[in-house]
């Protein structure tokens, strides 16, 4: 059975959130099913916990003596293990690739810095929160002219989508896709897949939600 590590107890804002939905909604678009490692907040840093997730933080995954971490690792080994949410053919695999980077190296760190600098830190300059939101929106920008009107980043929806859906709800909860009408509908086109409702409401559940 394969396992994810999830926070027993979140912190309030990060709730609907944590990367380990990510890794929820691929189980459920694949049908495959999974059991939870639940982890207080205060244990992340331990050193058994270390020895899992070198960074402290969840998701790992463990499937038999198999222990992943990175969300992207873990998406990207479930898609080539089952064949799923990857397409077929060789070219589409490597152009997912480059989507699922892209979520998570050309997008997803200038949303999180803009959270850490604006809201997280609340830094009192506010010539740098506006360098940090200028940022956020020159990606999302090129983002929104790269997908266009396209249901999803390639032919078909894959693991790519999932990621960069998760990232986009990070940066739709602070207001900064209002601008990009393609990207609101692709978000919220993704948000009403049958698999993603169901492991939002698992990982609502977690919380008494
Ligand atoms: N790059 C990692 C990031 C994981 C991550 O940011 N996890 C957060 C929850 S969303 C966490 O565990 N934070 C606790 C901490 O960093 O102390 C991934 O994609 O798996």
């Amino acid at each position: 059975m394969n396992q994810i590590s999830v926070i027993a107890n979140a912190p309030e804002f990060t709730k609907g959130f944590v990367k380990e939905l990510r890794i929820r909604w691929a189980h459920e678009e694949m049908g495959l099913s999974y059991t939870e490692i639940k982890v207080a907040h205060a244990d992340l840093k331990s050193e058994d916990y270390l020895k899992l997730q070198p960074f402290g933080q969840v998701p790992y995954f463990q499937s038999g003596d198999l222990t992943l971490f990175e969300s992207g690792a873990i998406l990207h080994y479930l898609a080539i293990k089952n064949n799923k949410l990857i397409p077929n053919d060789e070219s589409g695999r490597a152009r997912t690739m480059s989507w699922l980077f892209a979520s998570l190296n050309s997008i997803e760190p200038f949303v999180a810095q803009y959270f850490l600098v604006a809201k997280y830190f609340k830094s009192n300059e506010p010539e740098v929160i506006k360098k940090s939101f200028d940022l956020v929106h020159g990606r999302l920008g090129q983002l929104s002219k790269a997908l266009n009107q396209n249901l999803y980043l390639e032919n078909e929806f894959s693991i790519a989508d999932i990621v960069m859906t998760t990232v986009l709800r990070d940066a739709y909860s602070m207001n900064m896709i209002e601008d990009y009408p393609n990207l609101i509908q692709y978000k919220e086109r993704n948000e009403k897949r049958p698999a993603f409702i169901r492991a939002l409401n698992d990982h609502a559940k977690l919380y008494g939600s």
